[in-house]
């Protein structure tokens, strides 16, 4: 027995000393492995009388059984260690600052077209948004654009691959293909719905009222401090049996002074030529109070839209006709903010976009 006794604290002490889990296997092996202690006294037992055997057994299995609940208590004692080395090394200090996670704020660019859009929106305009690789039909011919006109050379258009030398695709140089799709789809559905939908030539029936506009981004081949090749358009379109150029007057008058906070506004139309309307006006504004009170400022282009371009939407102009106008958004943003040079808005520093919250 009391050899027994010492086996078991000599495996005792054998498994404290170990100081890895490996240690641990190793000694374990030396007491309960194959050729360990405690099964070679098991081999030795077969030479053994009946009688003894049983109670050399049981002490033997005593012993064994001791030893494994050091071997067990060993494992655990080793695991906790380790998993307390590890929450050590793995320490969070709660008291830290936390990370800041920005909040991210709107483009003011961005800001500036919601606000358009809600305006608008407000005054009975739906708001039009399509691609921006276009055809020379959208973007030129169905605009009035003579074939000549330099707007249409390499120097102003960017053009890109997939079309044709007489139909080639280019990126939009205004936001106005838009509004002539929307006009189509518009003439189409209620050419339809008056039972007109197969009969030739232009739509003289009854429909509603087209009223638009159409924000997004326009390229041209420009760059400089007041010009960037990628910039932001938002052009307008009211047309029917009996809008005139008092409605446009009335709409971007109203339009100006929300946009500006500013109810004594005062705007100025000046005689223009663009090919898609005739007659056409710039519109200028004149704020009475604040830093800019009594400059001209020249804020959108406007007029009566083209007979031509009534009946590129499908309409018969004796009966259909309407007003445009077409704006900068980047520019009315510089206006709002106080901002004097474009390029701060395609720079992306987020010290400067972080400023504009509404
Ligand atoms: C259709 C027919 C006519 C939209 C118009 C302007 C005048 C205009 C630009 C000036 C520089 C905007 O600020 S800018 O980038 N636009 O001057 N745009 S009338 O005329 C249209 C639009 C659509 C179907």
């Amino acid at each position: 027995m009391n050899e027994l006794n010492s086996v078991v604290d000599n495996a005792k002490a054998a498994f404290e000393q170990a100081r890895t889990p490996a240690d641990l296997e190793n000694a374990k092996a030396l007491f309960l492995g194959k050729s360990g202690r405690i099964t070679e006294m098991m081999k030795g037992m077969a030479a053994l009388a009946v009688d003894e055997k049983k109670s050399r057994g049981a002490a033997i299995n005593l012993a064994k059984q001791a030893i494994e609940a050091a071997l067990n208590g060993r494992r655990q004692a080793l695991a906790d260690a380790e998993l307390q080395l590890q929450l050590q090394a793995e320490a969070l200090d709660v008291s830290l600052p936390g990370r800041q996670c920005g909040q991210g704020s709107l483009h003011p660019v961005s800001l500036t077209l919601e606000r358009i859009e809600a305006i608008f929106g407000s005054m009975g305009f739906d708001v039009a948004q399509g691609p921006e690789i276009e055809s020379d039909w959208f973007n030129f011919t169905a605009l009035n654009t003579p074939e000549d006109h330099p707007a249409r050379s390499m120097h102003d258009t960017f053009y890109v691959e997939g079309g044709t030398a007489s139909a080639p695709n280019l990126l939009r140089t205004h936001s106005s293909p838009m509004q002539i799709r929307y006009a189509v789809q518009h003439v189409k559905r209620h050419r339809a719905a008056a039972g007109a939908g197969q009969a030739p030539g232009l739509f003289s029936g009854d429909m509603p009222e087209i009223r638009v506009i159409a924000p997004g981004r326009t390229y041209r081949v420009d760059s400089d401090a007041t010009h960037s090749p990628m910039f932001h358009q938002c052009e307008g379109l009211w047309v029917g049996e009996n809008v005139s150029f008092k409605d446009l007057k009335f709409v971007f008058t109203d339009f100006c002074r929300t946009f500006f906070e500013s109810d004594d506004l005062v705007l100025r139309f000046r005689p223009s030529f663009f090919p898609f309307t005739e007659p056409s006006a710039e519109i200028d504004i004149q704020f009475q109070n604040g830093p800019l009170a009594g400059r001209w400022l020249e804020v959108a282009g406007s007029g009566q839209v083209h007979p031509n371009v009534i009946r590129n939407m499908g309409l018969e102009p004796e009966k259909y006709i309407g007003f445009a106008f077409g704006m900068g958004p980047d520019r009315l943003a510089m206006l709002r903010y106080g901002v004097n040079d474009l390029r701060l808005f395609f720079d992306g520093d987020i010290r400067f976009l972080s400023q504009f919250q509404s």
